[in-house]
């Protein structure tokens, strides 16, 4: 039997990858470990909870002694790490928590890894620690991109990409590190600007775009994204960096427009906010790296927002539920000039 330890699982990517390994390797366990912040909801596991080989922990991935007490009674395989803080406007607010999960929480990981052995640490990080990318279109972040984080929440990734490199060359750990543009799909966060756009546009409500909305990203569907950390966990050659794109390059305007037109309103709803500070500029990947491992993904961007768009339509309890709670107060503070 081989046993999995999924970080995060309870959150938008590592709750979509949950469920798409006990789907494909029904022979696997899946431990699902996660503290539950504001970003941590398990309404999206009802209809795999009680499965037999799929386990849910609530743990604070910085407590060494419940991290430790967890790898020594469960003997992972692999660990697949995602939780952490995730949102950039959150990290300029409040710096000091992004520091503690991101960077304290993942050598916690490392050193409970390194003491009780596992087979591969697939560390998931961001293409944000490659810092941004003039407007050229012919310039892609590659593997070997020096580091050059901008924000409070990719500086604590990239802290934390250098740990489990290190662990790997120090100590001669297996990991890889996976590199992923932005994610969409089903189960993301509305804090985030795909769910919120069409949350708020569903709504009817006006749709807060940073700066002249030039700011260009480049999608990744949720779903090819948890393709990839399979390939890389099975076949991955150790101590490798991996990064995930799509080539779906877009700016923001060009995305909020696309959703309001899919949803049929009216582009009056959009209203140009206040900047991000040190807003990144572009992200583009290349990965022809992972091509060669033998990764493709399955979505456009065309097929990709369609179907997150449906599913938003279709799942209005599920974002509903977040939009009501903790998140009334974020908003608020967020876009309250
Ligand atoms: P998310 O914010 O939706 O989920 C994060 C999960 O981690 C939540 O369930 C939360 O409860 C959990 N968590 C937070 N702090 C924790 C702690 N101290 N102990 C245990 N669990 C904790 O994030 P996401 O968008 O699913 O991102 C997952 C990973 O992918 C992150 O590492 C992020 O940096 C990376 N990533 C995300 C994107 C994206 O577009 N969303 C792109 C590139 C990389
Ligand atoms: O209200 C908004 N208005 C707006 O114009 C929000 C929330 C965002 N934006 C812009 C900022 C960015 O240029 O949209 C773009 C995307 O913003 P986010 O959805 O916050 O994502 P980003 O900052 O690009 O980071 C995401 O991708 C990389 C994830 O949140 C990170 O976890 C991941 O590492």
């Amino acid at each position: 039997m081989v046993n999995i330890l999924v970080t995060g699982g309870a959150g938008f990517i590592g709750g979509n990858f949950v469920q798409y390994m006990l789907k494909k390797y029904p022979s696997y366990n899946i431990y699902n470990m996660d503290y539950l912040t504001y970003a941590g909801d398990l309404t999206k596991h009802e209809a795999i909870e009680n499965m037999e080989n799929y386990f849910f922990l609530k743990v604070d991935i910085s407590n060494r002694d419940g991290i430790n007490t967890i790898f020594k009674e469960y003997k992972f395989d692999f660990v697949v790490h995602f939780a952490a803080e995730s949102h950039v406007d959150r990290s300029i607010t409040d710096p000091g928590i992004f520091v503690q999960t991101n960077v304290v929480g993942t050598q916690v990981l490392l050193d409970a890894a390194k003491q009780f052995g596992i087979t591969k640490f697939v560390h998931v990080s961001t293409d944000e620690v490659y810092g941004d990318l003039e407007f050229d279109p012919t310039t892609f972040f590659t593997e070997d991109t020096p580091l050059q984080p901008n924000s409070p929440y990719s500086a604590s990734k990239a802290s934390s990409d250098l740990l489990v490199r290190a662990y790997h060359e120090t100590f001669d750990l297996p990991v890889n590190i996976t590199r992923c543009s932005n994610n969409y799909g089903p189960y993301h966060f509305p804090e985030k600007l795909i769910p919120l756009t069409i949350s708020r546009v569903l709504n009817d409500q006006t749709v807060p775009i940073y700066g002249d909305g030039r700011n260009i990203r480049d999608w990744l569907h949720v779903i090819d994204h948890c393709s990839a950390i399979d390939l890389v966990m099975h076949k991955g050659i150790n101590g490798e960096v991996y990064n995930i794109g799509g080539h779906n390059e877009r700016t923001n305007l060009e995305v909020v427009k696309t959703i309001i037109k899919t949803l049929g309103k009216s582009e009056e709803l959009i209203e140009y906010v206040t900047d991000r500070l040190g807003h990144d500029k572009r992200y583009a990947i290349n990965p022809t790296k992972l091509e060669q491992l033998g990764w493709n993904p399955t979505y456009t961007f065309e097929t990709g927002i369609a179907q997150t768009i449906q599913w938003y339509v279709d799942n209005k309890k599920w974002w509903e539920q977040i939009i009501s709670g903790e998140y009334k107060n974020y908003f608020e503070k967020q876009y309250t000039n």
